[in-house]
């Protein structure tokens, strides 16, 4: 499951024409999260969403727990991505404790931005759009990662 996904995913990153409905990636989201077992990363409620909507992440800051799926809707025509980086404001793409996470620019369509389930609780990653940077009317945004107490 997770290498056929992990293959669509890399198929979708060298061929940017090929875009899934919205409804196609939070149903393949969903399905992953229902194949979630005991050994999984997944498991239901793990999905969250950010938005892109006039050049402004919504939300800014988002936090969830570690293995989380994050899909993420750019609705403005322009290109965007959520790249991590170390530090807040750096513009580069880089890592905290591990965690990085990058969708590519990609336009008017959906992603996915999945958290390792190893995730260090507490982690703060920062991130930016790679097209826009300062520019972006929210600069950049950070996902929290919090296991559940
Ligand atoms: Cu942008």
């Amino acid at each position: 499951m997770d290498e056929s996904y992990s293959a669509l995913l890399s198929a979708r990153a060298r061929d940017r024409d090929v875009r899934p409905s919205f409804p196609l990636v939070v149903a393949s989201a969903l399905l992953l999260a229902a194949c979630g077992s005991a050994s999984g990363p997944l498991s239901t409620g793990n999905v969250f969403i950010i938005h892109i909507s006039s050049f402004q992440y919504i939300p800014q800051d988002l936090t969830v727990p570690p293995g989380a799926t994050i899909v993420v809707q750019n609705e403005d025509l322009a290109p965007h991505s959520v790249t991590s980086e170390a530090s807040a404001g750096s513009f580069t793409p880089g890592a905290v404790a591990g965690v990085s996470f990058d969708t590519g620019e990609f336009s008017n369509a959906q992603t996915i931005i999945q958290i390792p389930s190893t995730a260090p609780d507490g982690t703060v990653v920062p991130f930016y759009c790679t097209v826009h940077k300062a520019a972006m009317n929210t600069p950049g945004g950070s996902i929290t990662i919090r296991a559940p107490q």
